[in-house]
């Protein structure tokens, strides 16, 4: 069985590749099954899944590596139900050191398990750091970004469907000359044939890999976690005339808009609507309306943002939002769950470097 850990800062299109290469591989009749994995309880990615039939489970409040029992017995569950020949498992934006803290933890405690680590990095996130050298993020989350970068074995440059040949030629010279002797390479996540490149990379290995721990400093990566608040909610929209999916999505669009207008960067901010509709912003990048919008007059809603904010101000601005769509749309809103919090400092459960475990 294959293990591939599927790193890359919130947004890169982690969530899409996976789906893709899932339906890629369902199609050559193998198994599969996904783990989603973030810092709150209700995750827009594990319904996501859900709502495409791919097997999966999911480890929440926290990192993969803060949380390796639960993956364990989240991969031992999904080979009970599913014996899947591939898991794909997908941890959180903000999340490294997963070579030290997952990774090698696997190969060490499963011994007839290949894993992989590929790192995503969004095309134009990528040319806008290191090639117009802006950054939207503050130091730490910016550490968090390049160290990410600095442990893959592949680093996949998503999104290329966004960028012109000029860009992808600048960024490519710039990812080859950093970082020397890692597989680079550039996909459009919803693409089958794009991602089938990269999963003849990833499926090809079968050995057990020698990928080096991280050197990494925690109290900066702590402080770039820190620096970037979670909120997750659920919650139900009424609208009698049948616009409560139409209302969800402005209502989306406003948060993103006061969010952007408060100048707080966009980690992901990403809605899911009764269960299909999934909607994601980034910093750099708001959603295509969709084609069709279906009647209804109640929006079953689940929300996830992470900004470089604190939790009480994610709160207001989204608590404001609601308050004003309600008032406009003479829509109401019913909170099922709310969660809004600085992550913790990471403590991974084992910690294996290059001579010594811990
Ligand atoms: N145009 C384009 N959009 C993409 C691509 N990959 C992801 N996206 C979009 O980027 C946003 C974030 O993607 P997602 O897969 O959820 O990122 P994750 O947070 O890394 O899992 C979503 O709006 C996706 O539709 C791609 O290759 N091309
Ligand atoms: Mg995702």
């Amino acid at each position: 069985m294959q293990i591939h850990l599927i790193s890359g800062f919130l947004g890169s299109g982690k969530t899409t590749a996976i789906q893709t290469a899932c339906k890629v591989l369902i199609t050559e009749s193998l198994k599969v099954g996904v783990i989603t994995n973030d810092q709150g309880i209700k995750l827009v990615d594990t319904g996501y899944f859900e709502s495409n039939a791919i097997p999966n489970r999911q480890v929440i409040n926290g990192c993969f590596c803060c949380n390796y029992n639960s993956l364990d017995e989240n991969i031992q569950s999904l080979i009970a139900t599913n014996n899947p020949d591939v898991i794909f498992a997908e941890s959180v934006g903000s999340c490294t050191d997963i070579v030290a803290t997952v990774m090698k933890p696997l190969l060490q405690f499963k011994k007839d398990v290949a894993v992989t680590v590929s790192t995503f990095a969004d095309a134009r996130l990528l040319q806008m750091l290191f090639i117009e050298n802006k950054q939207l993020f503050n130091d730490e989350v910016n550490y968090i970004y390049t160290k990410q970068l600095e442990e893959a074995e592949i680093i996949v440059v998503s999104k290329i469907d966004l960028i012109t040949r000029e860009t992808q030629d600048s960024v490519q010279q710039f990812l080859q000359a950093k970082y020397r002797g890692k597989e680079i390479i550039f996909i459009n996540g919803t693409d089958d044939a794009s991602i089938l490149q990269w999963l003849n990379i990833i499926q090809q290995t079968n050995k057990q890999s020698n990928t080096s721990s991280l050197n990494i400093d925690y109290d900066i990566y702590g402080a770039g976690e820190a620096a970037l608040a979670w909120l997750d909610d659920e919650f139900e929209l009424y609208n009698d005339k049948g616009n409560a999916v139409e209302d969800a999505l402005v209502l989306a669009n406003n948060i993103f808009q006061q969010l952007q207008n408060n100048n707080l960067p966009i980690g992901h901010l990403k809605l899911l609507i009764n269960q299909q509709l999934k909607i994601s912003y980034t910093e750099l990048q708001t959603p295509d309306t969709p084609v069709t919008i279906s009647s209804a007059a109640k929006a079953h809603v689940i929300l996830n943002a992470r900004v470089q904010t604190d939790p009480v101000t994610l709160r207001k601005i989204i608590s404001d939002a609601m308050n004003h769509l309600q008032k406009e749309k003479n829509c109401s809103i019913n909170i099922i769950d709310s969660t809004a919090f600085i992550p913790g400092y990471p403590r991974p459960t084992h910690r294996i470097t290059d001579n010594i475990s811990a």
